[in-house]
């Protein structure tokens, strides 16, 4: 049962560079749309995310000469992954899917906006330190169970799931409103880091 005054619908990352024909592409990424845009006349709070890089970001491959995309790396802060060039900030691949229903949206969180950190996470940098903001936000509006959807369940969306259950809020992941990339079983343990973070996953369909 939702509670209008305490849940919320976090909407990682539903931006063209995510969904098929896009720099980085999950497999069936735009059929998170229309579980979303439902769930979206079910919740009265609706957050969204967005990818949003400067050209020439340090998590793009192509930023550190004879690197692969995919591969990993060390940064100051640690390991990352290297991603093709993608939702470079002002570009038609970093905007929202044009099927996506913005207008009940409340907040808007960019994220990767600068040149040397990355952010998978709604919550915290790549440092793991940095807080974008949004836990505050939430808390300051009482807003206590966090749903999550979007892209891409083993990335963005697990790593906000795991940050969100940590900063004490009770949190869901829409499991048919996620799709993942799967590099190198990324999802199997995003999957295993959420379940022992607390993450429980539910059905849209249930909701
Ligand atoms: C994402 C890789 C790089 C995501 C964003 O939204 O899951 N993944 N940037
Ligand atoms: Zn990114």
């Amino acid at each position: 049962m939702l509670n209008p005054d305490r849940d919320v619908l976090v909407a990682i990352d539903v931006q063209n560079d995510f969904c098929p024909g896009g720099a980085l592409a999950v497999t069936d990424g735009d059929a998170v749309i229309a579980p979303i845009n439902a769930l979206g006349e079910k919740f009265s709070h609706l957050v969204v995310t967005q990818d949003w890089h400067p050209a020439g970001h340090l998590s793009f491959a192509s930023s550190h000469p004879g690197k692969e995309p995919f591969s990993q790396t060390e940064l100051a802060y640690g390991a990352q992954t290297l991603w093709p060039d993608h939702c470079v900030r002002g570009t038609d691949g970093a905007a929202f899917h044009k099927d996506l229903v913005l207008d009940g949206v409340e907040l808007v969180i960019r994220k990767g906006f600068r040149g040397e950190i990355d952010s998978y996470s709604a919550f915290f940098e790549n440092d793991r330190k940095t807080p974008t903001g949004l836990a505050g936000y939430l808390k300051e509006r009482g807003l206590q169970r966090v749903f999550l959807a979007g892209l891409a369940t083993d990335f963005c969306v697990a790593f906000s799931a795991v940050d969100a259950a940590a900063l004490g809020f009770e949190t869901f992941l829409i499991e048919d409103a996620c799709r993942a990339i799967d590099l190198d079983g990324s999802l199997d343990a995003a999957r295993k880091a959420m379940a022992e973070a607390g993450v429980r996953t539910v059905s849209s369909h249930a909701l």
